[in-house]
């Protein structure tokens, strides 16, 4: 192997990095108002506004947030396990986390979008990425559980995701590392990136009244990183929007060779052509191999299958699908404005924000401006496309969301404030310090054709010095700004779950009224489900045990398990007959090497345990339901394989036992 030289890397790596260092503002303590309490205070007992839902970063969860409170109100699994609810260690769960590589019990998430109807929130679903193994995750936003996880081939670090069209006719993904094809041989020299990787963009359909979603089909596109995207609307409706970066197509130390352009691009996706060409079977049939895992609200089970086939379009053949636009340098994000005329690049390492124009780029397209072809893309010419510049709005600009009043608002990462600006005459109107490193931002409906311009959030990559210090780890940090006058105006900090990314807030009421209060005991499907407590049993099969088991305040049943042997699988069936609102029950086992179960009223979860020493072994309810709670209990015994017990089980009735070892004190 060749020495590298440590003083040139040094050197090239000096320049591009300098302004890469966030700075922190000053004042961090002193930014706030004295109304400030009075416009974050919730009353105990009172609801909160809005909801938001912010994404979990690396702990590949969602949280769900109230505002102007900040208060956590809860945290909904998606692509990593949770032992607190069981995600992904019951029966039930596990399925979600499959993959074509088998059971992943991690990933993180960075977006999450909420569907709309009309480019209005409608409030039934939210949509997350799994940036690791390439996912998209739909939750439903009456249960607030994770429903469907859909992994998407051809893909790695799934970033330009899960945005999605006004009416969510599709959930789109574009990968932000460009692979060689699935069907490829992979195993070949990282430095043939330029001949052999590609970039692929997912169209995810979603049924129109149950959310399902399935892969519809996939671009392929030249081998560059999609950063992030967002769906055109209003006028744009029918168009897709992606940030792209590393056009240089380097393979290695990125920081310094995918920085070399002045201008990268935003490629334009015109999917209502790729939809005809679809129809006209230009697409091309793939294999491939992805899960496509749905959770069912009636047997309260999932079922994961592996798809083998996909349908490709080529962007390089069919030409008039995608359109590459100079954009300068390595942009983020991608926004579109409520109208759909304006796109918003934000350029990392740019001093300025490009905004372009819809009709300026269909007149662009028709009078073929273009600076010739990016791989067999037409490049339409900068000018042509632009709208105009924001000049000297700050260092190094992230992400935009929109306040429905012309207004936009950027966060900076490296000046780390927010920074509104007018969209037609693009002129700086007011910037607010964030305490610090602001990523992305949210106004509820910001990304919408009508924003509720109430509050703008930021997520702060940094908190130093905001909260008390917790060891080397700090708290990563929202800020909560009020945006209803013509100043911004920072009226809370709250902390957040893992590193927040992308967040999307929505007024209560859309989402609030649906909110489903307890599963129906009559409509559970469950193959072991016990509706009632004379149904409740335990049957061998084999070395397999099932218990079906039922829970009511505040008891088990059957609660006394004798007759299991060392070796045996025992699965406790746990059906909560309750049918009330926020009964949950959980379900514990000694020794269990998974998690507890936790089951709402009318459903059936269930945990897989293995015998394996003889003995005797406690369950109990781990979730505080009665004021017997502490009394709902029982006892499962193990006896040696090969011993003679029978198999019994009982409730409220001590079995007189005939055999020996029944006794049990020698
Ligand atoms: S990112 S901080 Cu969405 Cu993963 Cu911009
Ligand atoms: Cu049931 Cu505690």
């Amino acid at each position: 192997m060749k020495n590298f030289n440590t003083k040139t890397i040094a050197l090239v790596l000096a320049a591009p990095l300098i302004i890469l260092y966030s700075c922190k503002p000053k004042n961090a303590g002193t930014a706030v108002n004295s109304d400030a309490a009075a416009k974050a205070y919730v009353a105990p007992g009172k609801y909160d506004a809005f909801y938001n839902f912010v994404s979990g970063g690396f702990s590949g969860q969602m949280s769900v947030y109230g505002l102007p409170s900040g208060r956590l109100l809860r945290v909904i699994p998606v692509f990593s396990v949770d032992p607190e609810k069981g995600w992904g260690y019951s029966e039930e769960t596990k399925p979600m986390l499959n993959t074509s590589h088998g059971f992943v019990p991690w990933d993180d998430l960075h977006h999450t979008e909420l569907s709309q109807t009309n480019g209005e929130v409608d409030g039934r679903w939210i949509f997350a990425n799994a940036n690791n193994t390439p996912r998209v995750a739909r939750v439903d936003l009456s249960t607030f559980r994770t429903n469907e996880i859909i992994e998407l081939p051809n893909s790695a670090g799934n970033h330009s995701s899960p945005f999605i069209t006004e009416n969510t006719e599709y959930v789109v993904a574009g990968t932000r590392f460009s692979v060689p094809p699935d069907d490829a041989n992979g195993d070949i020299p990282i430095n043939t990136y330029k001949q052999n990787f590609k970039g692929y963009l997912s169209f995810i359909s979603v049924g129109k009244e149950d959310g399902k979603m399935d892969i519809a089909f996939q671009i392929s596109c030249p081998g560059v990183n999609f950063d992030l995207s967002h769906a055109g609307k209003g006028k744009s409706h029918g168009w897709f929007f992606f940030s792209c970066y590393n056009t240089e197509q380097a393979n290695t130390l990125l920081e310094v060779n995918a920085s070399q352009k002045d201008k990268d691009f935003i490629m334009a996706v015109n999917w209502k052509k790729a939809e005809e060409y679809l129809k006209a079977g230009k697409g091309r049939k793939q294999a491939v191999k992805y899960a496509h895992n749905v959770y069912s609200d009636k047997t309260h089970s999932a079922t994961s299958e592996i798809k083998t086939e996909v349908t490709i379009l080529d962007s390089k053949e069919l030409k008039d699908i995608c359109y590459m636009i100079p954009c300068p340098k390595s942009p983020h994000g991608c926004d579109v404005d409520p109208t759909g005329e304006y796109i918003v690049g934000s350029g990392k390492l740019a001093a300025l924000i490009p905004v372009f124009s819809f009709d300026k780029i269909q007149k662009a397209i028709a009078a073929k401006s273009y600076d010739g072809e990016y791989d067999g893309i037409p490049v339409i010419k900068y000018e042509a496309a632009l709208h105009g510049e924001v000049k000297k709005p700050g260092l190094g600009p992230l992400h935009t969301e929109f306040d429905g009043k012309g207004n936009a608002y950027t966060t900076f990462f490296v000046s780390s404030e927010v920074v509104k600006w007018s969209i037609q005459d693009l002129k700086v109107l007011d910037r607010v310090p964030t305490y610090y490193s602001v990523g992305h931002l949210c106004i509820p409906g910001g990304d919408s054709k009508k924003p509720n311009a109430k509050y703008v959030i930021a997520y702060n990559k940094i908190t130093k010095d905001r909260y008390l210090p917790t060891g080397p780890e700090l708290a990563q940090s929202a800020q909560l700004y009020d945006i209803s006058g013509d100043k911004m105006q920072l009226i809370l900090d709250f902390p957040t779950i893992g590193e927040p990314h992308y967040a999307q807030a929505v007024a209560a009421d859309v989402v609030k009224n649906r909110s489903l209060k307890f599963f129906k005991i009559d409509e559970n499907a469950h193959p072991y489900a016990s509706k009632g407590e004379g149904t409740t049993k335990v049957v061998r099969e084999g070395n397999k045990v099932h218990v079906y088991m039922s829970c009511i305040r505040s008891h088990f049943s059957p609660d006394n398990i004798e007759g299991v042997k060392v070796g045996d699988e025992v699965y406790f069936h746990v059906t909560n007959l309750e049918q009330d609102w926020d009964v949950p029950h959980g379900f514990a086992m000694k020794g269990a090497n998974n998690a507890e179960l936790l089951i709402m009223p009318g459903e059936t979860q269930t945990l897989k345990w293995v015998a394996e020493k003889t003995g005797m072994y406690p369950f109990y309810c781990t979730d505080f339901c009665s004021a017997l709670h502490q009394e709902m209990q029982g006892y499962l015994r193990v006896s040696p394989a090969g011993s003679n017990v029978q198999l019994s089980y009982s409730t409220g009735t001590n079995l007189p036992k005939a055999d020996s070892t029944a006794a049990g004190n020698k």
